[in-house]
């Protein structure tokens, strides 16, 4: 238990495939943890406002190629570059709710089924980084979200790669994730997302230490 400092926050992840909701979510407890004045702030990775984030903005709006490695390093180092602040904000009590992060690095980039590319690769430069106290996976299947108002025209947003991404989530899943299925309407999901974090949070604030990817 900690002896002393204030109570750490939780770090809560929402992934899924694109278009799943988890934004609204994401907005959605927001919106509520605040409401509880619980202090939290919300990011989405990958942070478009690097540096190396405005390379990625750009791999994505297919305004520069980049082969998949190198873009791969860029989504890492845009974590990595972030690491020490998250750590700060969690040990000084804010809870993080992050809209991706990288859950998504390890099924984007293995759905591509490049042989060097493979989950365990992807795991691997993830080390350092602190785990998820909480998983959201919004599970949802492409032709529905396909369908939600079709995808945007960024890389990756393709049926048949969103296929292959939801594969590869089901891949990493575990049974500490909180697998929801996302075609239910948006208030039914924010109640269940509403109660797994509300023992997370105590469960952080209690002393619970943060893990470490990848554990
Ligand atoms: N993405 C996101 C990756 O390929 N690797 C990563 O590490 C992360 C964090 O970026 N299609 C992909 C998933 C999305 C895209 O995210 C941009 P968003 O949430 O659609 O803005
Ligand atoms: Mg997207």
């Amino acid at each position: 238990p900690a002896l002393a400092g204030p109570r750490r926050g939780a770090l809560i992840v929402f992934e899924g495939i694109d278009r799943c909701g988890k934004s609204t979510q994401c907005s959605l407890l927001l919106e509520s943890l605040q409401k509880q004045g619980v202090p939290a702030e919300l990011w989405r990775f990958p942070d478009r406002t690097t540096l190396i984030g405005g390379l990625i903005n750009e791999y994505l709006q297919k305004k520069a190629s980049l082969n998949d490695a190198a873009v791969h390093m860029l989504f890492v180092a845009n974590r990595h570059e972030k690491r020490d602040e998250m750590l700060r904000l969690l040990a000084g009590g804010t809870t993080l709710v992050l809209d991706r992060y990288s859950y998504s690095g390890v099924a984007y980039t293995a759905a591509k089924g490049v042989p060097h590319l493979g989950p365990d690769f992807c795991r691997s430069v993830e080390s350092g980084l602190p785990a998820a106290d909480l998983v959201v996976y919004l599970d949802l299947d492409p032709e529905l979200s396909a369908a939600r108002g079709g995808f945007g025209g960024e890389r990756y947003e393709k049926l048949e790669f969103q296929k292959k991404v939801r594969s590869q989530y089901g891949a990493l899943a575990d049974g500490r994730w909180l697998r929801l299925d996302a075609s239910q309407p948006a208030e039914l999901l924010q109640a269940q997302v509403a109660a797994a974090v509300q023992r997370v949070v105590e469960q952080a604030a209690a002393g619970e230490q943060l893990g470490q990817l990848w554990d």
